[in-house]
């Protein structure tokens, strides 16, 4: 007996440790975290740098379960590419051709309402529109499209257009001031509005970086014009997304102070709303050196925090007053006083891996699938004030969005049915995922399953009909 303990105790000695990647560094980020105070960039590197891997997963499914607890949406929708015609050449792009090339195409009108007609027949809730920058169409097109489904669908949420084709349709529309990206914007997004616009995807975010813009996306508008259209669509009262495009040349700082701005530029829209923050906000720099964000922070993600409610989406019904998560009198009397309405944040940021395939960046390996994971749940833990974030399956593979909500995601994108701007491994541009199959990934991990429309309201559902609660 004790000549097999000694042999026991010999063999522990010899065995790896147990746990070995714990990491010291991270006790005082899992301290801010537990108390809902802010990360700094510092702590952001900690993160990225760390091997202890686990433990930013598990601090960032704290914070989803602290917002969402017991639960994860999912989405019936339906993505729209009306044009792949577009005059940009961004290296990590493969969806975009010049006219006239092979697979070159421009949907018309007719095209556009039978896809509006498959949504209302799938029972879509959204329809997420967007496109490459067509010099060959008018504005009038963008207007008609959006009547057009308004007519046909009026209950389907449009979610259309990222930043970059809103700059675009001013161009086009010859309103885009050059000195002022925000006044043709606004004059192109009031007349979107007013034909059913009823909230921005978050593409073509990228990663706000001057190195990073010069490199992979030049003629692109940068960080100041993306964030000024958002700016202005979130002083309209829409609700808008935002996304990373990591893992081509970009580097893990760039990645966290893109991070950085967009929470700040968050804080600058909760405030707007009546959030009043814990009133020790920091005056941060902007993007550039002079220009400084003087909102204080305003995080969602501790304890108890109440996240912005949804609104009607339909025009001139955006007066539902939000809540403040420290001071309830104080959203309800700025939205009286100023009419604010509870429309104009951003609702959710999606992480997207770069996929080198057809690109010009092709011969990059593109991010793994534990970087994958690791940047979703420092995002989570970094953008404290977005209510949520997205896994989208369509770049990441559905097995691998089930992991996501174990890592910080509390949402899956969606129906999705055709996508044409990146195709995952052995795919074509047909790429659906049943309800079912969403519902039964989500159960699987553990979460209630809740269907949700653009805006994060419930979904009750009969077969195709359905309505949002409350
Ligand atoms: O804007 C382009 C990116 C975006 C590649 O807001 C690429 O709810 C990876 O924005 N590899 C489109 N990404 C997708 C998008 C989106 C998706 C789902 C939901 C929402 C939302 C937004 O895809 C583009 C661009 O940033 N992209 N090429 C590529 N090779």
């Amino acid at each position: 007996m004790t000549t097999m303990m000694n042999t026991m105790n010999t063999m522990n000695t010899t065995l790896p440790n147990a746990v070995p990647n714990l990491d010291p560094a991270i006790e005082s980020i899992r301290a801010k975290v537990l108390a809902g105070q802010r990360l700094t960039l510092e702590d952001g590197a900690v993160l990225y740098e760390t091997r202890d891997i686990w433990s930013v997963i598990e601090l960032a499914k704290l914070v989803r379960d602290r917002m969402h607890p017991g639960v994860a949406y999912y989405n019936i929708n339906r993505h729209l590419n009306y044009t792949n015609v577009c005059a940009l050449s961004c290296k990590f792009c493969e969806f975009a051709r010049k006219q006239g090339d092979e697979g070159a195409y421009t949907r018309d009108l007719d095209y556009i309402k039978e896809q509006g007609h498959k949504a209302l027949e799938s029972g879509a809730t959204e329809m997420h529109i967007v496109g490459g920058l067509n010099p060959y169409l008018p504005f009038a097109y963008y207007t008609e499209m959006l009547s057009a489904l308004r007519e046909i669908v009026p209950q389907v949420h449009l979610k259309a257009f990222t930043a970059v084709e809103l700059v675009h349709l001013a161009r086009i529309a010859k309103v885009y001031k050059r000195d002022d990206t925000k006044v043709g914007v606004r004059w192109v997004l009031e007349r979107l509005k007013e034909a059913g616009l009823g909230s921005l995807p978050g593409g073509g975010a990228e990663v706000f970086d001057e190195r990073v813009h010069k490199e992979a996306f030049k003629s692109k508008i940068g960080a100041h014009e993306w964030l000024d259209v958002h700016l202005v669509a979130h002083e309209l009262g829409l609700n808008t997304n935002c996304t990373m495009l990591y893992g081509h040349v970009d580097k893990q700082d760039e990645r966290l102070r893109h991070m950085e701005i967009l929470r700040r530029s968050q804080d600058q829209a909760l405030h707007r709303l009546g959030y009043t923050g814990d009133g020790d906000g920091y005056i941060a720099q902007g993007i550039v050196e002079s220009e400084q964000i003087s909102a204080p922070v305003i995080t969602l993600s501790g304890e108890g925090a109440t996240l912005p409610v949804a609104r009607l989406a339909e025009p001139g019904l955006h007066d539902v007053p939000v809540k403040s998560n420290k001071d309830p009198g104080s959203a309800s009397r700025a939205t009286e006083e100023t009419n604010q309405t509870a429309g104009g944040y951003y609702q959710t940021i999606t992480p997207l891996p770069f996929f080198p395939d057809g690109s010009d960046l092709e011969n990059l390996p593109g991010p793994t699938g534990l970087e994958n994971l690791r940047t979703l749940a420092i995002t989570r833990l970094m953008l404290d004030n977005f209510p949520h974030v997205k896994a989208f399956w369509i770049m990441q593979s559905l097995p691998m969005a089930q992991v996501m909500l174990e890592a910080g995601a509390d949402d899956i994108d969606g129906t999705v049915v055709w996508y044409d701007i990146t195709k995952a491994v052995g795919k074509g541009t047909h790429q659906e995922t049943t309800e079912l199959d969403l519902k039964r990934a989500i159960e699987e991990a553990g979460y209630t399953p809740i269907e949700r429309d653009t805006l994060y309201r419930p979904v009750v559902r009969s077969g195709r009909d359905w309505r949002v609660e409350g």
